[in-house]
């Protein structure tokens, strides 16, 4: 596969922040696109997000040097070459980058680049993205997980709450248009009860609700019942609840701060205990902060049998470092974003790791998007069965899951694989 231009631009994202827009062209003139998301809640070992850090522009965040790397020097090394696999484009981009963290070219030009060049390979191919994605040995499948995030706090929401996200995921239903529909439904009835208690109704970064309410269990009180006036059942057979506390964000001297208490690692590991107890939560994400690897493993040890831990800030999509967590114990399952490794290759070795290790895998958004719905081929294309991308509203949120239906309605005999 040869490419003949590739460029990028600096656009918006879902934040109104910049970020980049790649575009390349095949032999046979037709182009391929990709946009690149941006976190706000990031790890500390995340590939490096190159910023201009000129206060003139964007109050520092412009992606002008990013955007020139992928104009000059990628262009230069890519364009006219002949690749025969995706992987031998990412090894290139990893040498000419030099670095261990992307931080020279930027892991947001890498990724940009990786996702564009991707597609070439699949329009090339005459086939869909996710079909040219798929890895040998795995049977592509629709994820029965959708997880719609309803309710922001944390660092994507100026409200009290120090969880960032409740996510709810319709883990009964039987396709990817039925989730769909269930989790607008429970969105609509959570907006009716908020607003009916007196709350605001105004969304967070991801699409969700940002009332304000400082304590998690009112939250996931509230959701519940929103799951009841729907008319499903709050179970892990009908709507169910995944949360992200995103708990390195509230990690302030050896302590959580939750809702004005300050807790231990061993509290917060018997706070979980009791909320896994109460509510219909089956996946619990960065219950911890990234640091605190003993907690984690008091965590695993404590909850791993009954709940899905994910390990996002504490793993950032590095096969290296979920290497080093599978075998100390830290965590069951892994959240995969590729701008936190910056190519789609590595993005795929992690997912890989973790599959050999017995562990799921949830392909994430970040909570500054594009209307890229490239993580909804990921999904299909590794089987991995779950998915977030906040709310179902909002463009850039809804892309994902309208792209997952898509898929549905054009290959109904891919097998929906649930976790
Ligand atoms: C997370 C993500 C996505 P951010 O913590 O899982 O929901 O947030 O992109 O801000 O890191
Ligand atoms: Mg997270």
């Amino acid at each position: 596969m040869k490419i003949t231009t590739l460029s990028a631009l600096e656009v918006l994202d879902s934040r109104g922040r910049p970020t980049l827009s790649v575009t390349a062209t095949l032999e046979d003139g037709r182009s391929v696109h990709a946009g690149v998301p941006s976190g706000a809640s990031t790890g500390s070992r995340e590939a490096v997000e190159l910023r201009d850090g000129d206060p003139g522009r964007y109050g520092g965040a412009g992606v002008s040097r990013a955007v020139g790397h992928v104009n000059g020097e990628i262009a230069d090394a890519l364009v006219g070459a002949d690749f025969g696999r995706l992987e031998d484009v990412d090894s290139r981009l990893i040498k000419l980058d030099g670095t261990p963290t992307k931080s020279r070219l930027g892991a947001n030009a890498t990724v940009g680049v990786s996702m564009a060049l991707a597609r070439a390979f699949a329009v090339e191919a005459g086939v869909p993205l996710w079909r040219s994605l798929t890895p040998m040995g795995v049977e592509p499948a629709r994820p029965g997980a959708l997880c719609f995030n309803v309710l922001n706090g944390g660092v994507h929401a100026p409200n009290s709450l120090d969880f960032q996200e409740f996510m709810i995921t319709p883990l009964g239903a039987p396709s990817v248009a039925e989730a769909v529909r269930a989790g607008a439904e429970v969105y609509a009835a959570l907006k009716r009860r908020l607003a009916g208690k007196g709350f605001v109704t105004s969304v967070g970064d991801e699409g969700g609700f940002a009332p304000d309410i400082a304590r998690p269990e009112d939250v996931l009180a509230e959701l519940v019942e929103a799951i009841s006036d729907a008319g499903y059942v709050p179970s892990r057979d009908g709507v169910a609840i995944a949360l992200d506390p995103a708990a390195s964000e509230f990690y302030r001297d050896g302590s959580y701060v939750v809702a004005g208490e300050r807790l231990t690692s061993d509290d917060m590991i018997a706070r979980y205990a009791e909320i896994i107890e109460r509510f219909p939560v089956w996946s619990l994400e960065d219950g911890l902060a990234e640091g605190d690897w003993d907690g984690w493993a008091r965590l695993t040890a404590a909850l791993g049998e009954r709940v899905q831990l994910v390990g996002d800030d504490v793993l950032v999509t590095n096969p290296a470092i979920i290497s080093e967590a599978i075998s100390k114990g830290i965590a069951n399952a892994a959240l995969i974003k590729l701008n936190q490794i910056g190519t789609v290759t590595e993005t795929l070795e992690a997912m890989r790791l973790c599959r050999e290790a017995g562990w799921h895998q949830m392909v994430s958004h970040r909570s500054g998007e594009t209307p890229d719905a490239f993580i909804a081929d990921l999904a299909v294309a590794s089987a991995c069965g779950q998915i977030k991308s906040g709310a179902p509203a909002r463009g850039e949120r809804v892309a994902k899951y309208a792209r997952l239906t898509e898929i549905e309605a054009t290959e109904p005999g891919l097998p929906y694989r649930r976790p």
